[in-house]
């Protein structure tokens, strides 16, 4: 390697990238995507000659010579006769002979040109790992190392009209000096891996502009390149318009006082922006906010956030998974974190695709970004400094417009040692100079005085805002359950994220949960690890190791790593496996979030236990297996049961008794169901989220006692059923839920509705202890999800809007009162079901209707029944 640079040097005559280069949307970029030729060549036969000599220039196989054009000539390689790579793309996955190659491979395309007056010409390279020479017809532009970032070179004055021969030698042999250096656990896919663009700017051009905000004020720098001219930044949706001629440096600055929406999770608001010259303009899209710490809590807007995370590799979904290579691959990996429930990724180790982090911007996620200084680097080497420097710098310098990076990462678990203090200090110091407005951190490891008591004792922890680490109790550290005796230190005074946490599973491998490597017992480990997470202090997020199963050579286990740390969430194909619903149940959990369904069982009479349930007395079945799919594919907490016979509460217990609660109050269960009939309503919930503190159940007034009713003497009695249940992962945060079903027979009994909506509230009442008028404003949510059949327009559902609406006028900040209606059977039908939530200190956001993926039994069951909500209380 030392050999080839040495090389490189004397090879050298034209620019390596200097300064900074904008690609932002508006700049003329041609792709030089598509197929490549090319050679591979672990000698380096194309420098050196066979006693190690350099090659003549008219020998270098950047000359592009032809064999085939001229067979009288020994010319022992030919481009045009080579096979093709996919660029961008990494070579391992294109072809089986390349899957484990690292060394040197020759990169040939052609670029047709017509220069145009007043023009100049860039190459710019979006990532080439590791280490690559570039040359022009047969000029070397210059050189590049670090895989992860982007680097250009002007060509200008190089390229000639019509054709040009455009050679890249890339080389991925690891080394000891090397950023990362020759141990790391994931694929060295090697290749031109990201974008390569032919630029055309004019004469003086925007090189690049830094905007950042402060809360009060947007701070915008433009700088040029080639002279100096009035520059204009509009951004018009603020009514921000500015011109101003930049200074001698070529830069001028703007501060404009401003209050913009502010970019965050929930709301990641991108403005329009203009930066022009006469000549030149680019057109970006920018978010707002502040990040900064107060004492142990990382505030973005100014307010508390808890970093929801997952940890991602930049490696694609799918059967033979490779380097991301588009948008489309970047969207799949975000999606998955998405439902997941993060609002936060750690972009680990290495910097990913621009396209990634724009993405990521637009859908909300905040992000880490980090450089490969990754277990034990040349700590005392210069030359790797510089290296790690200049990939912070390419790092920073490309992505210090984006709202969505809230922290730069200098290192991955390295150990303790003063030359790596001193390094990553240089590197921290240099990181906060070249922008003083995000965090910094580094993945740090624990020490283990003794097993029971980890402790973070890192004096890195002086020179970073937020003390991140990676720990995996359950895995390379004991057994999940010790998690439940282990107390951690940490020092104080900062705000804590866990940066890596977990351990591995094939997907579909199912045993005990002692087993390792089988979903159950990474199910359980994750389990174990957040119960243990909640109790470390200062705690404003996590990572788990790892989002998907991703390639490394360090993991040959065969038949079940086959070359795959097997730690994803979900595996190489996106198939999600129990620990991800562990994980998303424990995040919907921290926002809140609630995802409730009701479902109908309605008794058939040819009913088959073994096979089917049946629905809501329609004529369609629906086998056990696809109901089963159907809870699972929507995530669903909490379900509310109409009309369950007893054959379907039996039915219920049995597909879902392990993971569920299935409380069926009329079901004839151990003397249970004391009225005539064993219809009723329940609850279903989900056991890996709550704790059940009290249950039972109460009657309607559709009671032999009630005079007036018409169900009196009917076989339908119907009850209430409640839960009083406990937020696992929220210690001491309580709910409440009902399981309601009101009259149906109200034309001849108007006062009905009204009697059974008064036993409702007084009973939640009473055994609440919350005031009906306070369910609206209480801190412990208070839920009805109910099935109120309604066949005429006086029904209970008005009555129970009448009551709410009452109470939501009475005192308007109760908006977060709310009643949603979902109408199964078709609006128009004056038989509809419509089905209620209500509840005090939440909001509903979304239905969830979206079945196009389903199964199409599944899709069917939706379809004839899309009673879920997604709702969010504190
Ligand atoms: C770690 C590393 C990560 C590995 C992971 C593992 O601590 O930071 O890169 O892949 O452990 O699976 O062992």
């Amino acid at each position: 390697m030392k050999r080839i640079l040495a090389a490189a040097a004397i090879l050298l005559f034209g620019l390596t990238s200097a300064g900074a280069f904008t690609i932002a949307p508006g700049r003329d970029c041609q792709s030089l995507g598509g197929q490549w030729n090319y050679i591979v060549d672990p000698m380096n036969t194309g420098i050196y000659k066979y006693q190690m000599q350099l090659q003549k220039p008219s020998k270098r196989y950047f000359a592009d010579r032809h064999f085939y054009g001229d067979k009288t000539t020994l010319i022992e390689y030919d481009f045009d006769h080579a096979p093709t790579l996919t660029v961008p793309g990494d070579w391992n996955t294109q072809s089986d002979k390349l899957y484990y190659y690292e060394g040197s491979i020759w990169y040939r395309r052609t670029v047709d040109f017509r220069p145009v007056e007043g023009r100049r010409w860039f190459l710019y390279f979006g990532a080439v790992n590791y280490q690559c020479m570039v040359g022009v017809n047969n000029n070397i532009l210059g050189t590049h190392k670090g895989g992860f970032t982007p680097f250009w070179f002007e060509v200008t004055d190089v390229l000639q009209e019509g054709e040009n021969s455009l050679v890249v030698w890339v080389n991925n042999t690891r080394g000891e000096s090397e950023v990362p250096t020759v141990n790391f656990d994931w694929w060295n896919y090697g290749g031109i891996t990201r974008d390569v663009f032919l630029v055309s700017v004019p004469k003086v051009f925007i090189s690049d502009y830094r905007i950042s905000f402060d809360g009060k004020q947007i701070d915008i720098k433009v700088s040029l390149d080639g002279g100096n001219c009035p520059v204009t930044v509009e951004i018009p949706e603020l009514g921000i318009r500015k011109k101003a001629c930049t200074g001698r440096d070529g830069e001028v600055c703007f501060k404009v006082k401003a209050s913009p929406e502010r970019w965050c999770p929930e709301n990641p608001k991108l403005y329009d922006i203009v930066v022009s010259t006469a000549d030149d303009s680019i057109r970006d899209r920018v978010g707002f906010r502040t990040i900064r710490v107060d004492g142990e809590q990382i505030l973005l807007n100014d307010k508390p956030v808890f970093l929801k995370g997952v940890a991602v590799h930049d490696e694609t979904i799918g059967l033979n998974p490779g380097r991301c290579r588009n948008q489309e691959d970047a969207r799949a990996l975000l999606e998955a974190a998405k439902d997941l429930g993060c609002n936060f990724l750690r972009l680990a180790h290495y910097p990913h695709s621009e396209e990634m982090v724009r993405l990521a911007e637009e859908m909300g996620f905040m992000l880490w970004e980090e450089i490969p200084c990754y277990w034990n680097i040349d700590w005392s080497s210069e030359e790797t400094y510089a290296n790690a420097e200049n990939q912070l710098v390419e790092m920073i310098g490309r992505d210090a417009n984006r709202a969505a990076t809230i922290i730069w990462s200098v290192a991955n678990e390295t150990p303790r040692t003063p030359q790596r203090l001193e390094f990553l200090g240089k590197l921290i110091a240099k990181a906060r100079a070249l922008d003083p407005t995000r965090l910094i951190s580094a993945a740090l490891q624990k020490d283990k005085p003794d097993f029971y008591h980890p402790i973070i004792e890192d004096e890195l922890v002086d020179l970073t805002d937020i003390i991140s680490f990676n720990q995996y109790i359950g895995w390379y550290d004991g057994k999940p359950a010790d998690c439940d005796n282990i107390t951690w230190t940490v020092p104080s005074g900062k705000p804590v994220l866990i940066s890596e946490f977990g351990g591995g599973a094939l997907y579909g491998n199912h045993g005990s949960d002692s087993e390792l490597f089988t979903e159950e017992y990474l199910a359980l480990l994750y389990r174990k690890n957040l119960e243990m997470i909640g109790r470390i202090p200062a705690l404003n997020g996590l990572c788990p190791w790892c989002l998907k199963d991703f390639r490394s050579p360090k993991r040959p286990l065969n038949g079940i790593q086959d070359d795959f740390n097997r730690k994803g969430l979900i595996d190489e194909q996106g198939r999600r496996k129990q620990a991800f619903f562990v994980m998303k149940d424990y995040y919907s959990s921290l926002s809140g979030e609630l995802v409730v369904g009701t479902f109908n069982l309605r008794f058939l009479d040819d009913y088959r236990p073994d096979y089917d349930y049946k629905f809501g007395g329609q004529p369609w079945m629906v086998r056990r297996p696809a109901v089963k799919a159907f809870f699972e594919q929507n995530n669903i907490d909490i379900i509310g049961l109409q009309e369950v016979r007893r054959a379907q509460a039996a039915d219920l217990e049995e597909d879902f008794g392990k993971d569920w609660f299935v409380y069926c109050p009329g079901r004839l269960s151990g003397g249970e169901m004391v009225r005539t009939s064993d219809e009723a309503v329940g609850l279903m919930f989900r056991k890996s989220r709550f704790n059940l503190l009290g249950h039972g159940r109460f009657w309607l007034s559709d009671s032999t006692e009630v005079a007036g009713s018409k169900r009196l003497g009917q076989s339908s009695p119907i009850v209430t059923s409640w839960v009083h249940l406990e937020e696992k992962y929220r210690p001491g945060k309580d709910v409440w839920f009902f399981s309601a079903h009101i009259s149906w027979s109200v034309s001849e009994n108007p006062s009905l509705p009204d009697q059974e909506v008064e036993t409702l509230l007084a009973e939640m009442e009473r055994l609440t202890g919350i005031g009906r008028n306070e369910f609206k404003s209480s801190a412990t949510p208070v839920f009805l999800v109910g099935d109120l059949n309604n066949t005429v327009d006086e029904s209970p559902i008005q009555t129970l809007e009448g009551y709410f609406n009452d109470a939501r006028t009475a005192s308007p900040e109760s908006a977060s009162t709310n009643i949603n209606t979902f109408n199964c059977y078709g609006k128009e039908s004056k038989a509809s079901i419509i089905d209620y939530i209500f509840f005090g200190a939440g909001s509903a956001k979304e239905y969830i209707v979206d079945t196009s993926s389903y199964d199409p039994e599944v899709k069917f069951i939706s379809d004839h029944y899309p009673v879920l909500s997604r709702i969010y209380y504190d």
